[in-house]
């Protein structure tokens, strides 16, 4: 059978490169990790938690892949983070040149360089929205500008970076860190109004890269690097719809799932944080696509006939 994996088993019409409003490029990168192997995992295991998520968006009232999801291919460039930075650069640049909302998966955070500078070049007056553990200011890691530590370096110097959620940095970097632009873990606790201020510093056109990590681990484990602290689920949320609706979202990145054995949760909240954030950039504006349930339900029980078939991790 020749069916073409779609992502979260949505209808094949919804799926096509030419009509999608929205492309999901998976980036199985691990090449620069530092503890927690296993970040290429990172990409088959939300796509397959995905594939078990509804898709009727309650908190909007929306389903957002009646706008087309169209999974491309992933991105296997390894050779060196260098190479990998390119191609990521490379494919993202094209998809956004075809005015497609462009989205990736990781992978570790290193992925996000090729990415932002897509965006930067494409978008004027950018503003990078960094939701992390870390601050990832590094310029050289291990002997590479393109470590999974230095991954928001070149955003620091080119963009108008704001980072939020951050608990974990050397001292290093406060040298090059823009102190009113961060939001640390241990302030935004004490401080009810940290989402206004930090929407207030955010331009127009907003690329948002969300580390995992930033995730408290008692919610979000399964990622290379935890630190205790993190964000939790609602006000997460919460930030993110302001951002949305308040902003002109221009893409996003969701890197450093790291999934542990059979433990599903990880994956699933990956997954279901992805359509969520679909859902709010979409939210105000109809899809293309219209079916009815009966349709869906077929499509879903045509996915599940064919499950077998993806088990080799085949996008
Ligand atoms: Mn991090």
């Amino acid at each position: 059978m020749n069916t073409r994996r779609t992502f979260a088993g949505i209808p094949e019409e919804c799926g096509k490169s030419s009509t999608a409003s929205i492309v999901l490029i998976p980036v199985p990168f691990d090449g620069t990790s530092t503890w927690g192997k296993g970040a290429d995992k990172g990409p088959e295991a939300l796509l397959e938690a995905a594939e078990n998520m509804e898709l009727y968006d309650i908190e909007t009232g929306t389903e957002v892949y009646t706008h087309g999801i169209y999974l491309a291919p992933k991105i296997e460039e390894g050779s060196s983070p260098e190479a990998m930075v390119e191609e990521v650069y490379k494919v993202t640049k094209e998809y956004v040149n075809r005015k497609k909302f462009t989205t990736l998966v990781g992978g570790e955070h290193s992925i996000s360089i090729g990415a932002i500078r897509a965006m930067n070049e494409s978008f004027n007056d950018l503003t990078v929205l960094q939701i992390d553990a870390h601050a990832d200011l590094r310029k050289e890691y291990n002997g590479s500008r393109y470590n999974h530590a230095c991954a928001l370096y070149e955003a620091n110097e080119q963009t108008n970076l704001i980072q939020v959620g951050i608990r974990s940095m050397d001292a290093i970097e406060k040298t090059v860190m823009k102190k009113d632009q961060v939001f640390f873990a241990h302030e935004m606790i004490q401080d009810d109004y940290w989402m206004d201020t930090a929407i207030d510093l955010m331009t127009e056109n907003v690329y948002i890269t969300f580390d995992l990590d930033a995730f408290d681990p008692s919610l979000l484990p399964s990622t290379g690097t935890p630190e205790p602290g993190g964000m939790q689920w609602y006000e997460t949320l919460e930030f993110l719809r302001r951002v949305f609706a308040e902003k002109n979202v221009v893409g996003f990145d969701l890197v450093e799932l790291c999934p542990t054995g059979d433990y599903k949760p990880s994956a699933f909240t990956a997954a279901k944080l992805y359509y969520k954030m679909l859902s709010y950039k979409f939210e105000s504006e109809q899809g293309e696509f219209e079916f009815d349930n009966q349709e869906i339900s077929h499509a879903k029980m045509k996915k599940h006939d064919t499950d077998q078939e993806y088990e080799d991790g085949e996008f």
